[in-house]
């Protein structure tokens, strides 16, 4: 049986980009695959490497949850569940941290990026974050992990952690392999298409959340940067800000680029943004109104608890292993 292994931090409002690139992706992974077991969880302890408001982490971690089984999610097929809730993923975090070198940890680019951008205070978390990472994944002998780009190099730092440890432990964890979308996957900033949307940056106009209303939605589309070529074609480098708009569509839509470009060939930027900001709403108010009646409702709390019990029974018999392997405990 195949394992992938996922998680997504509740950071701030889901995005039209975490939508794209992560959401309906994994929902997809889960409808083709068989004989294949999924993890998804909410990575609430790497939330914690940048400063939280206590009652906002909570009600994101919920909201993700609900989120995925808004849009599709079935928890027959996947096991959800948070993250800090099994405490293994803390405890193997540690273990996995004393394997891993500084050298290593300095030459994550995302460490780099999110650190210089703040120059003092910096939470020592944030350093040393893959290591928890690695351990979200060889916890659980992962096959496969779907992320974004930006996490390659996490994913190989934890095949390189894993392969270090079974060298000086004896075969123990399996090596994961990533699965990384094609390009154009990664949706960018409406406002500053070089950009990515992103929910922790606070871009208001550039980013639609997913729980946007109709209203702001229209608004955000309409005023998204173009250019002025009157061309719609697609090119990332030129028309960023184009390639980015068929993105979204096509990233919706489920469709090739192609299928789109066709659609708008002689068509004019107004008429793309119009039916775009119709593709978005007809997506994004049936998600929210599937996403209202479930984070009422008992049955989120039962795939939680499910979830949990599910993860944590694995996840405490590998810890059991990985103590006894490195010499902790009496016997
Ligand atoms: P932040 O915006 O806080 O840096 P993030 O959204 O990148 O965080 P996660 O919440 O962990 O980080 O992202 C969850 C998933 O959503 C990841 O797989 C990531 O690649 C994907 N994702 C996030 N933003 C985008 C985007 N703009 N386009 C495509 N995929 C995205
Ligand atoms: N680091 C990821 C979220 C994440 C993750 C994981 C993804 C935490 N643990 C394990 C895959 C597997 C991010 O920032 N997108």
């Amino acid at each position: 049986m195949t394992r992938i292994v996922s998680g997504i931090k509740p950071t701030g409002s889901l995005t039209l980009g975490n939508l794209i690139g992560a959401i309906k992706r994994f929902v997809r992974l889960q409808e083709d695959m068989e004989d294949t077991e999924f993890f998804l969880f909410i990575a609430d302890l790497h939330a914690l490497t940048s400063r939280q408001i206590p009652h906002k982490l909570r009600k994101h971690t919920l909201d993700v949850a609900a989120m995925y089984l808004a849009a599709g999610l079935d928890p027959e097929k996947t096991t959800l569940f948070i993250q800090s809730e099994v405490k293994e993923h803390a405890e193997l975090g540690y273990l996995l941290q004393s394997n891993t070198y500084m050298g290593e940890l300095e030459r994550m680019t995302q460490y780099k990026d999110k650190s210089s951008k703040q120059n003092q205070n910096i939470i020592s978390s944030l350093f040393t974050y893959p290591a928890l990472m690695a351990a979200d994944i060889l916890l659980y002998d992962a096959d496969y992990v779907p992320v974004g780009d930006d996490q390659k190099q996490h994913l190989e730092l934890t095949r390189d952690i894993a392969e270090r440890f079974n060298h000086y432990y004896h075969d123990f964890f399996k090596i994961p392999e990533p699965i990384i979308p094609k390009v154009g996957a990664r949706i960018m900033d409406l406002q500053n298409p070089t950009k990515k949307m992103s929910k922790s940056e606070d871009s208001d106009k550039g980013c639609i959340t997913l729980f946007d209303n109709e209203k702001q939605i229209r608004k955000k589309v309409r005023s998204a940067v173009t250019d002025s070529y009157r061309k719609i074609a697609y090119d990332p480098v030129k028309q960023p800000g184009i390639a980015n708009l068929l993105n979204i569509y096509a990233g919706i839509r489920e469709e090739k680029i192609e299928t789109i470009l066709d659609m708008y060939e002689d068509k004019t930027y107004k008429d793309l943004k119009e039916d775009l900001a119709e593709v978005i709403v007809a997506e994004l108010l049936p998600l929210q109104e599937r996403y209202h009646k479930l984070i009422k409702s008992d049955t989120l709390q039962d795939i939680l608890d499910k979830g949990r019990e599910y993860a944590q029974n694995i996840a405490f018999k590998k810890v059991r292993k990985a103590k006894r392997k490195v010499g902790l405990g009496r016997k």
